[in-house]
């Protein structure tokens, strides 16, 4: 087989990679070309733990190369990849732009027995009612010249090779020789189990159905969290008892949701629910909560800096990570640039420390790249990203009035009777 992947980021080039690995010749395809030339000089574009030693390997045995010219990797292979993301617009609608430019590339370049592969995360049915129908303006028609199979990533972020080699993987096709395909070639690049559903829908949905579990069950943690924050309740302590029922496990609470995954996957259920006549009222909940966090934390600020006389107007507001999980430079969709539009639109002068993410990010975002000890020596400094870095944080190294601790790696018992005011979400307000 030779194989040419469209869409070479945060999942399709550890894919790539991984293919090239097994030793087969891939082709990545990307529509931008500082990315294809980082590739071709057998760089990384991408921070992701054992990415560059991959990328680099398969360059230099000339496995892996990239390119922009999609027709041609069409034409020369007969595995065609697409691993393009699916955004959602300002309704909260998928945008499936990239597939169907990427299939409209790949039909160009379509040959008899050829078998394309989705991986983007798509609403159901996007297989057989947009992806199929492009495909067969080649003249060639699907399932009897070419075969077509839907196998959702499900690695996370940060830990995409070990994840993307051991986790079980779902196939679906449009018939038993494309999922069988499919199969054997997803079968050299991991050990975990590959399950073979029914069809392209079902496997289209198990992916939606995973992230919007997780999203939902955060949601759940977030509103615990709320409500004991009110109560005087400390729910990080109180998630930790529970959890040791054993068939309770609640999430962690925190400053909301990001990555570019569950906060935008529930939304394709959503959708495709409503053109059902089905309200999916629960789903929709679970975003509003999430999506209401980072407001949430903006309301804290704002009652603690008022608790020491202050207000957000000219106070200057720490920020200790950006990114939307630790560990990462990814910021897509991260809760901390919802969180610092409402501190700016409310006067805040904000300045951010991230170990990770680039200060051009930063400045993007409309606030100041500046080192650990300044964001630490503000009015009121808020830690959003988990990175490790932060979980070694004493009272010393803290001289800001206020310390908001969105996530549950600090314990507040250590940051008592220090001269700071320590709140965090999930603690109690006293
Ligand atoms: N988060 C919490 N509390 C938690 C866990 C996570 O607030 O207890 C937050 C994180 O801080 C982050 C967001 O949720 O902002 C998402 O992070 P994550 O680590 O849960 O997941 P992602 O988005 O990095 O990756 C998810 C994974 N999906 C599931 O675990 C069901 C991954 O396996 C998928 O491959 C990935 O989405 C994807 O590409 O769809």
């Amino acid at each position: 087989y030779k194989i040419a992947l469209f869409g070479l980021g945060y999942i399709g080039l550890p894919t790539a990679a991984l293919f090239a690995k097994n030793g087969f010749k891939l082709i990545g395809v990307d529509i931008n070309q500082k990315i294809v030339d980082s590739i071709n000089s057998g760089c990384s574009p991408i921070l992701e733990p054992g990415l560059a030693k991959l990328v680099k390997d398969g360059v230099t045995k000339k496995l892996l190369s990239a390119s922009t010219d999609g027709i041609e990797a069409a034409e020369e292979s007969n595995v065609m990849i697409i691993v393009v993301p699916t955004p959602i617009d300002e309704n909260n609608c998928s945008d499936l732009t990239a597939v169907i430019s990427a299939c409209e590339t790949v039909s160009h370049g379509l040959k008899r027995g050829d078998l394309v592969i989705i991986e983007s995360t798509v609403p159901p049915y996007t297989c057989e009612r947009t992806v199929i129908p492009i495909l067969e303006q080649s003249g060639l028609k699907a399932s009897v010249d070419f075969g077509v199979a839907y196998t959702p990533e499900r690695a996370l972020p940060n830990n995409t090779l070990y994840e993307m080699t051991h986790n079980a993987r779902v196939i679906g096709g449009l018939n038993e020789e494309s999922a069988e395909k499919a199969a054997f070639l997803y079968g050299k690049i991991t050990q975990g189990k590959i399950i073979t559903v029914e069809n392209l829908v079902t496997a289209e949905m198990v992916k939606l159905m995973e992230n919007t579990y997780r999203d939902t069950n955060i949601s759940l943690a977030n509103e615990l969290a709320m409500v004991c924050e009110s109560l005087g309740i400390d729910a990080i302590e109180a998630i930790k008892a529970a959890n040791f029922h054993p068939r309770v496990n609640i999430l962690s609470p925190g400053p909301g949701v990001g990555g570019h995954c569950l906060s935008v996957d529930p939304y394709f259920i959503i959708e495709m629910a409503e053109k059902q006549g089905i309200e999916a009222r629960l789903i929709k909940t679970a975003r509003d909560i999430n999506n209401h966090m980072p407001h949430h934390v903006a309301q804290m600020v704002e009652n603690s800096l008022d608790e020491i006389g202050k207000s957000t107007l000219h106070s200057n507001i720490g920020i200790l990570g950006v990114a939307y999980k630790g560990n990462t430079a990814d910021t897509r969709e991260t809760p901390a640039k919802p969180l610092i539009n409402d501190l700016i639109s409310q006067g805040a002068e904000v300045l951010v420390h991230d170990p990770y993410v680039s200060p051009e990010v930063i400045i993007n975002m409309g606030a100041k790249p500046v080192k650990i000890e300044e964001a630490l020596n503000c009015d009121c400094t808020v830690l959003i990203t988990d990175h490790d870095q932060y979980c070694d944080l004493t009272p010393a190294m803290i001289k800001s009035h206020i310390f908001i601790c969105t996530r549950p790696i600090l314990d507040p018992e250590r940051f008592k009777n220090e001269g700071i005011i320590f709140k965090g979400v999930g603690r109690p307000y006293v």
